[in-house]
């Protein structure tokens, strides 16, 4: 049987920042081997619209089985694998072509929300068994990252390109070199966010039905 793909996305850099945690974790493992899958990283552009259209195109070229999209969120402690996309675009700043959609829907007339499907809790439990921080995320923000989550889900749900296709995405905190210049601010080694990403996609490989775990908030 053909190797099957699994694309990895990571965002290019915004908000001022010099790089993007998600990008250069991703493109470290562009091309690792893993359970019979290959991993083929891109990187997509911060910028509402534009991002969709780039993760439907490399979901067009390389068919893959399960997508995973990786963001920064600056301020999180831990790799958190997000639950849900709404259909709300709400951006508190410009992206990088400038655009500041207020209340808008991601797609109109699509569902309210999708959820990932992922196995989160599994990836959760086997990030904590390996050493590395994690928690399940209940909101991916109403930016580009929640923007490009909604997008996958819904492509996935009117328009997969293999049966049983899944996705998800991963919100992951600044790299140290940030917060030197953001004192007060979480941060986690590239390598322990590689070292992580590598465990999400060998559980997502494995794990067909995921685990009942807590994994709630109280607000
Ligand atoms: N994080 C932003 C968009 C790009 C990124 O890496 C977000 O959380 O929406």
């Amino acid at each position: 049987m053909a190797e099957a793909n699994l694309l990895l996305t990571g965002f290019e850099p915004f908000d001022r920042e010099p790089v993007n945690p998600s990008w250069e974790a991703a493109r470290a493992l562009d091309g690792w081997q893993a359970g019979g899958a290959r991993v083929h990283a891109r990187r997509i552009a911060c910028v509402f619209g534009q991002s969709l259209a780039e993760l439907d195109a490399a979901i067009d070229e390389l068919k893959p089985q399960w997508v995973l999209c990786v963001g920064q969120a600056g301020g999180r402690l831990e790799m958190t694998p997000e639950r849900v996309g709404i259909n709300m675009d709400d951006a508190r700043i410009r992206d990088n072509a400038g655009r500041q959609p207020i209340d808008q829907p991601v797609v109109a007339g699509a569902p309210a929300a999708y959820f990932s499907n992922l196995p989160i809790k599994a990836m959760v439990r086997d990030l904590r068994a390996a050493g590395i921080p994690a928690s399940v995320s209940n909101t991916a923000g109403t930016f580009v990252c929640n923007h490009l989550l909604f997008g996958l889900m819904h492509r996935i749900a009117t328009r997969p390109v293999a049966p049983g296709m899944r996705g998800g995405f991963i919100h992951i905190p600044y790299l140290p070199q940030q917060v030197a210049r953001l004192p007060g601010q979480p941060s986690m080694a590239l390598e322990t966010v590689v070292a992580g990403l590598r465990v999400a996609i060998a559980t997502t490989l494995a794990v067909h039905e995921d685990i009942r775990e807590t994994g709630g908030q109280i607000s």
